[in-house]
C-alpha cells in the first residue's frame, strides 16, 4: 500500500498545525505509523489520498451511525444549506430536534444544544453546580468527558481522591473541586463522599468507551444513584458517545439506573457539529435565560447541523430494528477476533454494546482503568498498522471505542475477521 501523498501532506501539515492535526489522538502517537489522510468517504468506507480504500470502524469517532454519505442526511443538508447557513436566532428545526431526543430519552424534560460534547459536558457540571449550590464533583479515572480544565484530571498522589491536573495550563485551583473515584467500585465512590462538604454531582460514562469499551456493572450504578439521592447530589451520564450508540433510549433503558442529566453528541449531530445537555426539567429551569446559570453559543442550534441530526436520529427513530442488526454485526466481529485470537494462543478481551465494540489484548478481564492499562498497547500497535495495510481501518488507540455502521456489510465483516486471524498468526 503507498501512502506517500499522506506522508507529504502529514510533514506539511506539522509545519502548519501542532502535531499536524486538529485533535491529538488522529495523530497515530501511540500506534506509531503516518495517519492516513482522507480524500472522501463513500458508504462503509474511507478513501485516502492515495486513493487506498479502507472499512472503517472508527466513522468519526461515532457519529456516522449511517456510514459516509448517507443519502438522507446528505439531502437534508444539502436543503438546509438552501435556506442559508445560520442565523443566530431560533429556528424550528431545534425545536424539532429536542422534541426527538425527548420522545426518546426517559430523563430528559428539557435539553440545551450546544456544539461539541466538551461544551455540553462543561455547561452540565456547571449547571449541576449552581443547581446545587455545591462545588465538588466525581469522576472516574479512565473516563473522558471533553477538555474542559475541571475534567482535565488524574489520580492525585497516594491515596487522595482529590483530583491533580493532567494537563499544563489547568491550575491546580480548577481542578481541587474533582474527586476520582474508580470504575465500578463503589468504595471508592463512598470515599469520595466522605471526604466532601458536598457533592454537586457525579458524572460517568454509563457504557465507558474512552479507556477501550468497559460498560458499567448494573448493581454499580444503581449503588451510584443510591448515593447520590441519600447525599442530595446528582447524577450525570456522559452519553456523548454511547447515546444512540448502544442503544435508543439511553443507557438507562438497558441498565435500569435514571440519571438527572445526560450529556449526548456525535451521533445527534449526523457527523456536523452539535452537543447537547438535558434532564429533569427543574434542574433546566436553572439555565439561562430561565434561570441563573449563563450558557452560551453563537452556532448552537445551527440549522444546518440541526438537518443532519434530525436525519440521522430521525432514521434510527423510523427503523428501530436496525440497533438489532448492529449489535449482531458487532457481535459476530468481536466473537471471530476472540475464536482467531485462541485458535493462535492470544490472549484477548472483547466487550459489545448495540453498534459499539471493543477488544483489549489482555489474558484479564477488564472492568477499570487500570486493568485497562495492563493490556498490551505495543501488541494492539502491530495490529493496528497491519490491519491498516489489510484495509481495515480501526482507532488508533487502545483506549477508544469501535463502531458498527448500517453500511458494513456481513462479507465486510468476515474479510476483517480473516484478516486479523492472519494478523494474529504473526503475532
Ligand atoms: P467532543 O468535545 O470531542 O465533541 O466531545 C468530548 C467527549 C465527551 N464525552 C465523551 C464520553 C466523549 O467520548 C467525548 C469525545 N470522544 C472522543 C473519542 N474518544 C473524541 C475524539 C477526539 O478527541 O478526537
Amino acid at each position: 500500500m503507498t501512502i506517500t501523498h499522506s506522508q507529504e501532506a502529514f510533514t506539511k501539515a506539522q509545519e502548519l498545525i501542532p502535531g499536524g492535526v486538529n485533535s491529538p489522538v488522529r495523530a497515530f502517537k501511540s500506534v506509531g505509523g503516518i495517519p492516513r489522510f482522507i480524500a472522501r468517504g463513500e458508504g462503509a468506507y474511507l478513501i485516502d489520498i492515495d486513493d487506498n480504500a479502507y472499512v472503517d470502524y472508527v466513522q468519526s469517532w461515532g457519529p456516522l451511525i449511517f456510514g459516509h454519505r448517507d443519502e438522507s442526511i446528505e439531502n437534508a443538508v444539502i436543503d438546509a444549506v438552501k435556506h442559508g447557513l445560520s442565523f443566530g436566532a431560533p429556528t424550528q428545526a431545534e425545536s424539532d430536534l429536542a422534541s426527538l431526543i425527548i420522545s426518546l430519552y426517559d430523563s430528559i424534560e428539557k435539553v440545551r444544544f450546544v456544539s461539541s460534547g466538551t461544551e455540553a459536558v462543561m455547561s452540565a457540571i456547571r449547571l449541576a453546580r449552581g443547581f446545587t449550590g455545591r462545588d465538588d464533583i466525581v469522576k472516574f479515572t479512565g473516563c473522558y468527558h471533553g477538555h474542559s480544565d475541571a475534567l482535565l484530571v488524574q489520580a492525585g498522589s497516594g491515596a487522595a481522591t482529590f483530583g491533580t491536573p493532567s494537563s499544563p495550563g489547568v491550575p491546580a485551583d480548577f481542578t481541587k473541586h474533582t474527586l476520582l473515584a474508580d470504575y465500578n467500585d463503589i468504595e471508592s465512590v463512598k470515599a469520595c463522599f466522605a471526604s466532601s462538604e458536598g457533592i454537586a454531582c457525579v458524572i460517568i460514562e454509563p457504557i465507558a468507551g474512552n479507556m477501550g469499551l468497559v460498560p458499567a456493572n448494573k448493581d454499580f450504578l444503581a449503588q451510584v444513584r443510591t448515593l447520590c439521592d441519600e447525599h442530595g447530589a446528582l447524577l450525570l451520564f456522559d452519553e456523548v458517545m454511547s447515546g444512540f450508540r448502544a442503544c435508543l433510549h439511553g443507557a438507562e433503558s438497558i441498565t435500569g439506573t435514571k440519571p438527572d442529566l445526560v450529556t449526548l453528541g456525535k451521533v445527534i449531530g449526523g457527523g456536523m457539529p452539535v452537543g447537547a445537555f438535558g434532564g429533569r426539567g427543574d434542574i433546566m429551569a436553572h439555565l439561562s435565560p430561565e434561570g441563573g446559570v449563563y450558557q452560551a453559543g453563537t452556532l448552537s442550534g445551527n440549522p444546518v447541523a440541526m438537518a443532519a441530526g434530525l436525519a440521522s436520529l430521525g432514521k434510527l427513530n423510523t427503523n428501530r430494528r436496525i440497533f438489532g442488526v448492529l449489535e449482531a454485526r458487532a457481535t459476530r466481529l468481536m466473537n471471530g477476533f476472540s475464536d482467531a485470537a485462541k485458535k493462535h494462543n492470544i490472549g484477548l478481551q472483547t466487550d459489545v454494546r448495540g453498534s459499539m465494540f471493543g477488544f483489549f489484548f489482555s489474558d484479564d478481564e477488564v472492568t477499570n482503568f487500570s486493568q485497562a492499562l495492563k493490556s498490551d498497547t505495543a501488541r494492539f500497535a502491530v495490529f493496528h498498522a497491519a490491519m491498516l495495510e489489510a484495509g481495515f481501518y480501526f482507532a488508533c488507540s487502545q483506549f477508544e471505542t469501535g463502531f458498527i455502521s448500517t453500511a458494513i456489510t456481513d462479507t465486510m465483516i468476515e474479510a476483517t475477521i480473516d484478516a486479523a486471524e492472519k494478523i494474529f498468526g504473526a503475532l
